[in-house]
Formats: C-alpha cells, sequence, structure tokens
C-alpha cells in the first residue's frame, strides 16, 4: 500500500512536471503574461528574451496622402499559423505587409504601419497601440498578436491568459462592433456576414450605398440596441464606450481614398469595404488619407444617440449605467480607471522585468494620452 501511494505519487509528480514544463515550452513568445501565477510567470520569463521597450516611433516625416497599395506591399493570402483578429484596419495592414505577415508584432511596428498604410496620426496611434499592448501583449518580450484570445474562465476581473492577443475579450475588444459578434455569443472577431449585410443595409437606407458620417450614428445606435436585447453580458464601459464610437468613424475616415474630397459626407462605398472588412484587403490603386488623423465625428455620433456608459446588469434588457465608468464628460477618468483598475487588474504585484516593462509602457501611454495638465499620471508599480 505504502509502496503503491509511494509510486503513485511519484507518477503523479512526474505527469504534473511533464505538464508544467509542456505547457511553459508550448508558451508563444507574443502572449500575455496576465493572470498567471507568480512562480508560473518567473519560469517563463526565464526562458523568453527580454527586451527594454524603446521609445515610440516619431511622427511621419511625409505626412500627405500617396499610393499605399504599392509593389512593395503586395497582398498574399495566409499561410498556415497566420493570426489575424477584430480589427480590419490592422488586419489589412498585415495582409500587405506593412506589418509582419503572421501577424505578430512590437508596439513599434504598429505604430509605424498604422501611420504609413493609414496616415493615423502619432498620438492615436501611440495612445491605442500601448493600451492594446498593456492588456493583450507580452510586456516581457515586448510583442502583441493582432488576433488570438484569452480563453475564457468567467472570472472578473479579466481571466487567465492562455493565449493573449486582441481577441481577448473585456479589456480592449468590446460588445456592438459593427462586422464581428459579441464574444457572448462565441465567436467574437472574426468577419459576420450577416452583421456585414447590415452594414451594407444601413448604407444603401442612410448614405445612397455609402457608409459616412450619417450612416455611422445610425448603425452604432442600432448595435447597442441589438446589444442590449440579446446579449445577457453586454457591457459598455469605458474602454468600450470609447473605441466603439471611434471605430464608427474609421472606416469613413481611413478606408475612403486620400484623393477624395470631404470624405467624412462622402463616404466609403461598399465593394472597398467588403475588401477591407472581410478580405483584409486594400483596393487597387488605394492611396492614404491626406493628413495624419485620429478619425473625426465620434462625439456626433455619439450625439445623435446619447447613451450613458453601462451594461445589462440582470439580463437581457437590463441596461444600467455605471456612473464609476469614464465618459465624453469625464475623459481623465478613462486614462486613471484603465490604468489604475484594468491594468492593475491583470498585473496585481508584477516583479522584475514585467514590472519595469510595465512602468515603461504606462509612460509611453501617458505621453500619447496628452493631458499632462488636466490628468494627473497614475504610478501603480511606483516608478524606476
Ligand atoms: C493603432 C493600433 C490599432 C489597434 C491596437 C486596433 C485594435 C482594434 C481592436 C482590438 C478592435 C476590436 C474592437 C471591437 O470591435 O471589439 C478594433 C476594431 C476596429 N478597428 Fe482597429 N486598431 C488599431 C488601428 C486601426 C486602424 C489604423 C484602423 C483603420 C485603418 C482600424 C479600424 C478598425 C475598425 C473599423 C474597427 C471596427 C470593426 C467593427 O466594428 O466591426 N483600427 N481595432
Ligand atoms: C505634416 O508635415 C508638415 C511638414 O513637415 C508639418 O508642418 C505638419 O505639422 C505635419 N502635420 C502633422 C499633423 O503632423
Ligand atoms: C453572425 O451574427 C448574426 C447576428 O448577430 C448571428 O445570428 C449569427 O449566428 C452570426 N454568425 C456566425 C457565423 O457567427
Ligand atoms: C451621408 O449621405 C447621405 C446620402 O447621400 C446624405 O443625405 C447625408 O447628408 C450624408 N451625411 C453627411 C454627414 O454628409
Ligand atoms: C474604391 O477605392 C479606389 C482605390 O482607392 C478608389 O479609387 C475608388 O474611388 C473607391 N470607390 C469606388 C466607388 O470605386
Ligand atoms: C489610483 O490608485 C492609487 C492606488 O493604487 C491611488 O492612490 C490613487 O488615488 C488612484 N487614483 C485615482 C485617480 O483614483
Ligand atoms: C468565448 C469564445 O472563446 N468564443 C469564440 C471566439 O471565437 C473562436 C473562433 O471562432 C471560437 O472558437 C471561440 O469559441
Amino acid at each position: 500500500m505504502m509502496a503503491f501511494n509511494r509510486s503513485f505519487l511519484s507518477l503523479f509528480a512526474l505527469v504534473s512536471l511533464l505538464t508544467n514544463i509542456s505547457s511553459t515550452l508550448a508558451f508563444p513568445s507574443y502572449s500575455s503574461l496576465a493572470g498567471l501565477s507568480e512562480r508560473e510567470v518567473e519560469e517563463l520569463v526565464a526562458r523568453l528574451p527580454q527586451v527594454l521597450p524603446p521609445n515610440p516611433p516619431g511622427p511621419l516625416e511625409f505626412n500627405g496622402t500617396k499610393l499605399v497599395n504599392d509593389r512593395d506591399h503586395p497582398w498574399k493570402p495566409l499561410q498556415k499559423g497566420d493570426i489575424r483578429g477584430p480589427c480590419p484596419g490592422l488586419n489589412t495592414l498585415a495582409s500587405h505587409g506593412y506589418l509582419p505577415r503572421d501577424g505578430v508584432a512590437t508596439p513599434t511596428q504598429i505604430i509605424q504601419a498604422v501611420q504609413e498604410g493609414f496616415n493615423m496620426d502619432s498620438g492615436t496611434a501611440r495612445f491605442v497601440t500601448y493600451a492594446a499592448h498593456l492588456v493583450d501583449g507580452n510586456l516581457v518580450t515586448d510583442l502583441l498578436s493582432i488576433g488570438g484570445k484569452t480563453k475564457k474562465t468567467g472570472a472578473d476581473p479579466p481571466p487567465p491568459a492562455i493565449v493573449g492577443g486582441l481577441n481577448t475579450h473585456s479589456v480592449f475588444e468590446g460588445d456592438s462592433s459593427m462586422t464581428r459578434g459579441d464574444d457572448f455569443f462565441g465567436d467574437n472577431h472574426s468577419f459576420n456576414q450577416t452583421l456585414f449585410d447590415q452594414f451594407v443595409d444601413y448604407s444603401n437606407r442612410f448614405g445612397g450605398g455609402f457608409y459616412n458620417l450619417t450612416v455611422a450614428a445610425e448603425l452604432r445606435h442600432r448595435r447597442i440596441e441589438e446589444s442590449i436585447a440579446t446579449n445577457p453580458q453586454f457591457d459598455f464601459t469605458s474602454p468600450r464606450f470609447f473605441t466603439a464610437f471611434a471605430e464608427s468613424t474609421f472606416p469613413y475616415t481611413f478606408f475612403v481614398d486620400g484623393r477624395i474630397s470631404d470624405r467624412t459626407s462622402a463616404g466609403l462605398d461598399m465593394p472597398n469595404a467588403t475588401l477591407f472588412f472581410r478580405d483584409s484587403k486594400f483596393p487597387n490603386d488605394f492611396w492614404r488619407p491626406p493628413a495624419p488623423t485620429g478619425g473625426t465625428g465620434a462625439l456626433e455620433i455619439f450625439s445623435a444617440y446619447p447613451i450613458a456608459a453601462g451594461r445589462n446588469i440582470n439580463g437581457v434588457n437590463t441596461f444600467t449605467p455605471d456612473p464609476t465608468s469614464a465618459d465624453f464628460s469625464n475623459i481623465c477618468l478613462l486614462y486613471t480607471n484603465f490604468v489604475n483598475r484594468t491594468v492593475k487588474g491583470l498585473y496585481p504585484d508584477p516583479k522584475g522585468v514585467l514590472r519595469r516593462n510595465l512602468i515603461i509602457n504606462l509612460g509611453y501611454f501617458y505621453d500619447a494620452f496628452g493631458a499632462a495638465d488636466t490628468c494627473p499620471e497614475q504610478f501603480p508599480y511606483g516608478t524606476l
């Protein structure tokens, strides 16, 4: 009996040792370390390249319009293992080689690619990229995947990362996207033809066949109403509250040819929209916007159908405002809650290189936010 117990125990020890080793050996270098135990993080950090996050790249030298679907950046179909995610902008940049085609990139590569390929302005590019990297990236290797997600455990705040990446729900990716379903319904990041048909229908009804600001306001309202009525876990608090309105401006801001004037009202036609959203593809002869931009019109879209930041608290149709969430009347809270709640919730007590890189990336994020006069910097992990 003793012997049996002992061998059983040592077999158990061996199996758990092997499982542990294989789970850390199989761990991709771009996966988020959020939610792992101190010991798991230590084991992984010892094996991973430890990168000192470089200063963010600066703005473009030439910031006018130009052909970006050029000979040096041909569209190529996906190869086995290539990662794509919920963002049609980043998917397109990867499929044209402005980003590594496998969909794994550093923040520096992402900031350069969105500036070069879409003329996104430096402040917006840095703000969005470091926000995404802080919650979905690997802060030790300085890599982020543009898709891939965290395994769900039902935990709140967000669960342990198994894969990480931009598909991870509730920290950046969120509900009521235009062309992607809510996470609650299973697939949270793939192109959804039914939702795209609705995008086309709204563009026909409110934009004469083009997605412009008027369509953006109607469709944003519609998607919010659908989520309230069908998704018992619908969450429309910050940061999703902001990214939803911002992303509604992106199609007419970034996907319309830079040689077209008054793009906010002219809008995006459906053949070109299909290429970007479904195929991750620039139209032939596509020129980027004429000047650096972060998208305009988010406040107009919000104002057409104002709604408080909030969530369904007890099943469908129980949408309730959350006064602790940031909204358009308190933008500083967007920064403060993101740092103090979201990031701190993912990394309650980081050590060593992980803590160092969190502090550095939080600094880049704060610089990008650009509100030093009205919104004090937070230091949840102290300073270096
Ligand atoms: C700067 C780095 C960027 C990051 C980290 C990023 C990340 C994301 C993420 C995580 C989503 C999913 C949010 C959701 O709907 O749940 C998203 C959506 C979206 N992104 Fe990006 N993005 C970036 C830049 C861009 C650019 C440059 C464009 C346009 C050229 C773009 C266009 C869009 C659009 C249109 C959506 C909404 C998709 C939909 O609602 O169906 N993004 N992005
Ligand atoms: C675009 O480049 C011009 C010329 O270098 C510069 O004066 C201008 O400030 C730049 N615009 C932005 C928004 O960076
Ligand atoms: C796409 O979205 C529609 C509407 O929300 C949903 O009914 C459908 O199941 C989704 N399709 C897929 C393939 O996920
Ligand atoms: C969007 O297009 C429709 C149809 O042409 C037009 O009535 C509307 O004024 C446009 N919206 C804007 C903001 O220009
Ligand atoms: C589609 O994109 C191309 C390339 O940017 C542009 O020339 C064209 O005007 C766009 N719209 C239509 C209706 O083709
Ligand atoms: C952020 O959290 C720290 C403690 O971690 C606290 O001292 C600080 O007051 C918080 N900031 C805000 C604005 O709530
Ligand atoms: C919750 C969840 O993981 N949902 C889905 C996200 O999308 C992938 C790919 O379609 C599904 O496998 C997941 O089940």
